[in-house]
């Protein structure tokens, strides 16, 4: 059980970045249509082409993953840990987070952050910008430290238990998360927020784009891996089976230990002030981080199958069709399996990306969002979406009021950003730049730059794009309809995870303790990045300021 004392922690967790969900998916459905030249204009209501876009990253890829981070693994934690987690340092890290949010939302809106999602000098924007980001990294910190106590005296009280599955992911995550937020909170605390209050004359762009980067990777796995946990510890019991084997879930989450963080150059192939062997090096490295998400397709395949057999499946394929799909009993099933489907896509053409030589073809290309929103916006945002809806209403007691619209959500979503995709990834090929508002350039048929050649790329994402907007309109429709409902008390109190239970129980030591991985992942790191490190601070670039 979800500890009581939490609940409204939670609760707020869960509700604050979805409220501004709305906004941020607003705003990606007007990037669609500036791209697509159906908006013509540097703004749109008052709001400029940078300043939405900034408030789209912000909000969905920083804001909403990390709430939601917490917020699960406070359900997650405090479930199966058995109600250890001090409810104080959860309700400070939580107001932590809402704050900087808040401070952050300020210049944004204001238009002086208009910085993108990276914030990558010599742009700069308002220091109350980079003040909120840190406070809300800062109370995600404060938040998983909520946990260690707990887990520390479970340990002590259960020496012959294994931790718990869905609490080792939970971890894992938050473990990447402390290691790789560091850095980056070097570069704003001790770079950008002294250059933005006019304290220093400049920065050192080469090292802040390293110390983003150090950071930039890893954070992909700790956005994956909240929805890892429900793959592995949640949808094989949907499905009515049993996870196919304990072990490679613990051994995918400690892969990810050593394997998250060592390999960020590959978003700088192009960087000219690191040397080629560097980059090579984590090509492979990034290569390697592949292989635990390959182990979970296989993994999970079985333990679909074994589930789909349970439920009567036969043949060779012929049991996929025995799965959930359109259960409205089990409408979280299809926000989970769904994102595993357009994973596939977003997995290979992650695999693309890691090449030299590839990566080359398609860097700031419009071909690197439609990967990345077959990731963050394929697997991780459905699972967020039905996550979100089921957290919320088991803990308010409330039962789903539209069920088969649940179930239609994640549908719509996938065909939006199939289509969507498509188009990204067929402009990218054809070099359409990405971050660029093509409707008052390439994609002005009475400008000399038009590329009729671009057009077709662009209609198919606006199309797709505008299919993802209604998507989330009838993601909130089902939300809003839900909380509105009436509440059940005993609802509320036999509210509970669902938890698989595994079919191989394998107890291997190696994945018992995530001591020897941590050290792992750091020695891996300091041979990764500190040459590196040591090329750009010893080439004593000059400050940068505009
Ligand atoms: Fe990435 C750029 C490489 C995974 C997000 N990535 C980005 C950016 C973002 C992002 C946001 O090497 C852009 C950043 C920016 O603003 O510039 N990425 C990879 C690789 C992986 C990968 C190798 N990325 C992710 C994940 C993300 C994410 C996960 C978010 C959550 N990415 C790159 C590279 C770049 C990059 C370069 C820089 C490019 C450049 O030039 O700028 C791997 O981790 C992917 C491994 C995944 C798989 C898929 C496994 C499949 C599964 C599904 C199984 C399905 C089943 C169901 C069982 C190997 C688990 C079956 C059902 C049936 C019906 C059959």
């Amino acid at each position: 059980m979800i500890q009581k004392n939490l609940r409204a922690i939670i609760l707020v967790e869960l509700l604050l970045p979805l409220a501004l969900l709305l906004f941020g998916a607003y705003h990606g459905v007007l990037q669609v249509l500036y791209r697509a030249g159906v908006i013509q204009d540097l703004e749109f209501l008052g709001i400029n082409y940078y300043r939405g876009l900034t408030a789209h990253g912000v909000i969905n890829a920083i804001v909403l993953t990390t709430f939601f981070g917490v917020a699960f693994g406070n359900a997650v934690i405090s479930q199966q840990l058995k109600q250890s987690v001090s409810a104080g340092a959860a309700l400070a890290g939580a107001a932590l987070m809402v704050v900087g949010t808040l401070i952050a939302a300020g210049p944004i809106f204001a238009g002086k952050a208009d910085v993108l999602y990276t914030f990558y000098a010599p742009m700069r924007a308002h220091p109350l910008f980079y003040i909120g980001v840190v406070l809300l990294v800062v109370g995600s910190w404060v938040s998983f430290w909520a946990w260690i106590p707990g887990y520390l005296r479970w340990r002590k009280g259960h020496p012959a238990q294994k931790t718990p599955l869905g609490a080792v992911g939970i971890f894992t995550a938050f473990i990447i998360w402390q290691m790789c937020t560091l850095p980056v909170a070097y570069e704003v605390i001790v770079q950008l927020i002294p250059w933005s209050l006019g304290w220093t004359s400049g920065v050192n762009v080469v090292l802040s784009r390293l110390l983003f980067w150090f950071f930039g990777h890893p954070l992909v796995y700790f956005w994956l891996l909240p929805t890892y946990v429900m793959y592995y510890t949640m949808m094989p019991r949907l499905a009515g089976g049993k996870l196919y084997s304990d072990f490679y879930g613990r051994l995918v989450f400690m892969a990810f230990i050593v394997l998250s963080s060592p390999l960020g150059l590959h978003h700088q192939f192009t960087e000219p002030a690191i040397s080629s062997g560097y980059k090579a090096l984590h090509a492979v490295l990034t290569f390697l981080v592949a292989v635990p998400s390959l182990v979970t397709a296989f993994t999970l395949a079985a333990s679909l199958e074994y589930g789909a057999r349970q439920n009567g499946g036969r043949g060779l394929f012929a049991w996929w069709g025995k799965l959930p799909h359109f259960d409205k009993e089990r409408w979280l099933f299809p926000y989970l399996f769904l994102g595993l489907v357009i994973f596939i896509l977003g997995g290979i053409t992650g695999i693309v990306n890691a090449s030299y030589s590839m990566s080359s073809l398609v860097h700031n290309t419009s071909w690197i969002p439609a990967h990345f929103h077959l990731t963050v916006a394929g697997p991780v945002f459905l699972a967020i979406l039905g996550m979100s809806l089921y957290l919320s209403l088991g803990l308010l007691g409330k039962k789903c009021a539209a069920p088969r619209m649940a179930v239609a959500v994640p549908y719509v979503w996938t065909l939006g950003v199939f289509i969507f995709s498509a188009g990204l990834f067929y402009g990218g090929l054809h070099g359409s730049p990405r971050r660029t508002n093509l409707g008052i350039s390439f994609l002005d048929p009475t400008s000399n730059l038009y590329r009729p050649d671009w057009v077709i790329g662009e209609y198919l994402g606006a199309a797709g794009g505008i299919v993802m907007g209604l998507a989330v309109l009838l993601f909130f429709y089902v939300l809003v309809r839900s909380l509105a409902s009436a509440r059940s008390t005993q609802l509320a109190d036999s509210f509970a995870l669902p938890e698989s239970e595994p079919y191989h129980d394998e107890d291997v030591k190696a994945v018992r303790n995530f001591k020897p991985w941590v050290v792992a992942g750091i020695v891996a790191i300091l041979i990764s990045y500190g040459p590196p490190l040591v090329q750009v601070l010893s080439a004593n670039y000059p400050l940068v300021s505009e």
